[in-house]
């Protein structure tokens, strides 16, 4: 079985996350997915409009995840390999490079970002659209 792995913070799922997910898992058989606490959240300097919980619940529902795990740290990602058996380590390109230290553990697949959507779009758009 080729256990695939990726992180993210997933607020406000769209389409652009799930082309992630969708892609990630077509690479694999069994997709692992680590997201973001609102505490590690805090440290990227990113502040989630759902809770840990609730956006790891909508993970959880979604056909192409089998597991979800928290992200606490930027350093957890070696342990988290070998702790799951991973054998594809995949992010989105705008993280291009960023992991390859990964290399050494695991492939590392940096994957094309889907254009035209992102959480920050949304909220923007969602703000102007609203305000007095
Ligand atoms: N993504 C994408 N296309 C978009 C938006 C996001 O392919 N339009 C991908 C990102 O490249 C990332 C994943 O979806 O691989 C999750 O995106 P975020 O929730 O924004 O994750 P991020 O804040 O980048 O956290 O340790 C790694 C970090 O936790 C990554």
């Amino acid at each position: 079985m080729k256990k695939v792995l990726t992180y993210g913070t997933f607020d406000l799922l769209h389409w652009g996350h799930i082309n992630l997910l969708k892609r990630a898992k077509d690479l694999g058989d069994y997709l692992v997915v680590a997201i973001s606490t609102d505490e590690f959240n805090a440290i990227k300097d990113k502040k989630a409009y759902h809770s840990f919980e609730n956006r790891k619940m909508i993970l959880e529902a979604i056909r192409y995840v089998d597991e979800v795990i928290p992200e606490e740290t930027w350093d957890q990602k070696v342990k988290d390999v070998a702790k799951h058996n991973i054998d594809i380590f995949v992010m989105g390109d705008d993280w291009e490079g960023k992991f390859d230290f990964l290399k050494e553990h695991c492939e590392v697949v940096y994957l094309p970002r889907t254009t035209g959507i992102s959480t920050s779009q949304i909220k923007d758009e969602l703000f102007m659209a609203n305000k007095g």
